[in-house]
């Protein structure tokens, strides 16, 4: 059985034009129509870029949307929640955020972040405008000079307040914000975390999928609940919540997409006559895109997280090891991380249904093919990957993930994520960022 062959371009562009309009809710998209009935952030940056392909005025929404949402402090939070408070656990009143002072009135948000794709689906959104001219021009000049000081007070608090030493690493407090959340990644971070009492909870996630064991289990669930009760206990406040919460790790993948994204910003900062930030934004894509390079496992190629109250580095086979393709940089190295994502132990493993990067190398003992982050590859992850080597000017990488992913995402199902050697669509179907991934794909 071969699904690429029935479906048309066309019909596959129906599809994931169908899945937006599904999960849209006027302002904002749900992450999928059930099992994330709110707005995430960087599942919302993914959404704005397939928007832009359809209409750009809907993909500036988005973003301001989210943008609304940002903190005072720059944070720009996880969730964003919808008026449908049905349905997914931890909602707002579980996250306790109400007490945050940064916490801009009439929002209603988690208390920590996700990866700062924003710039790039700006650039995006920015250059889908140009392309089509007028009205679409308009809206997102417009939308560029009205939210450019948005987006640069995130990056400083990253780069303030999440990267306090200068190492060129964001610090993340909660798998969560790595965006990856269960990945093998944090197994050691999470093993160190003893959670004292944690209130009552009724899981939702694990009602809107087929198989439980593909999800995180009670205990890391326990886990997470405890970090974001030790966060609402300080009540958010950034200073206090660095010295009271039992997960400080830098993330290397959310290192990298700082780096690339600032460029981006650094970027349309010029275009825009703000050369001065423009200047400071390019600052700190330099600073993220050494520290990145700096965590490079000799032995394995990988890129490595940093465990800081553990003091040890995270050597776990995962794709998250690929991260300097996203920030780029040095020839060699990202040469030699070509090599290594197209190499046996990855793209090329054998039997793979398609040749995409599971989340985690199935040449690993942590690798699972239906769990979550912990095996199954994830459609919009590819993407980015496609667009750094799009960026880089490495025509046969992204030729070679477009077309795996076209062939994929041809069953229409638009699966959260896919296991990689049947290629079935597990987790949520109709997943928005997934659709979003297939009309950016097919340009
Ligand atoms: C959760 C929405 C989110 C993504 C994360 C992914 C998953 C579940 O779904 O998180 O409950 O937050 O891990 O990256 O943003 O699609």
């Amino acid at each position: 059985m071969n699904p690429v062959t029935s479906v048309s371009k066309e019909q596959l562009r129906a599809a994931a034009i169908e899945v937006l309009r599904l999960n849209d809710l006027g302002t904002m998209t749900s992450a999928a129509p059930n099992l994330y009935p709110h707005m995430w952030s960087w599942d919302a940056a993914f959404v704005a870029i397939g928007l832009a392909r359809t209409s750009v005025p809907r993909a500036v929404t988005e973003l301001r949307t989210l943008l609304n949402a940002q903190w005072s402090t720059g944070m720009i939070p996880h969730i964003v929640f919808s008026d449908n408070d049905t349905g997914y656990f931890p909602g707002f009143d579980r996250w306790g955020t109400a007490n945050a002072a940064a916490l801009p009135a009439g929002v209603k948000s988690s208390g920590i972040c996700q990866p700062p794709v924003h710039a790039i689906a700006l650039r995006h959104i920015v250059d889908r405008g140009r392309e089509n001219g007028g009205a679409d021009q308009a809206a997102a000049e417009e939308f560029l000079a009205e939210s450019f000081d948005g987006w640069l007070a995130w990056h400083r608090w990253l780069a303030t307040v999440r990267d306090p030493d200068g190492v060129g690493l964001i610090e993340i407090h909660h798998g969560w914000e790595s965006g990856f959340d269960n990945s093998p990644r944090w197994d050691g971070p999470y093993a160190r975390v003893v959670p004292g009492a944690v209130a009552p909870f009724t899981r939702r996630d694990t009602l809107h999928v087929a198989d439980i064991s593909e999800r995180p289990d009670d205990a890391e669930y326990t886990k997470y609940l405890w970090l974001v009760q030790q966060m609402a206990d300080v009540a958010f406040d950034d200073d206090a919540v660095r010295q009271v919460v039992d997960f400080r790790v830098r993330d290397v993948f959310f290192s990298a997409i700082m780096a690339a994204s600032s460029a981006v910003l650094a970027d349309l900062g010029d275009e825009i006559g703000r050369d001065k930030e423009a200047g400071e934004l390019r600052l700190m894509a330099a600073r993220f895109q050494a520290g990145v390079a700096s965590t490079v496992d000799p032995a394995t190629g990988l890129a490595r997280d940093y465990d800081v109250l553990a003091g040890q580095s995270i050597g776990t086979e995962t794709v998250s090891g690929f991260a300097p393709l996203v920030s780029g940089g040095d020839p060699a190295l990202l040469a030699a991380q070509r090599e290594l994502l197209q190499g046996p132990r990855w793209m090329g493993f054998p039997d793979l249904r398609f040749p995409l990067p599971p989340s985690t190398s199935p040449a690993s003992d942590a690798f699972r093919p239906r769990t979550y982050w912990r095996g199954p590859v994830w459609p919009f992850l590819n993407l980015l990957l496609g667009w750094a080597a799009a960026r880089d000017g490495e025509p046969g990488l992204y030729g070679r993930l477009r077309s795996a992913s076209l062939q994929q995402l041809a069953d229409l199902q638009f699966g959260e994520y896919y296991e990689p050697f049947t290629g079935e669509p597990l987790g949520s179907l109709a997943q928005a960022w997934t659709a979003a991934a297939a009309l950016e794909w097919m340009g």
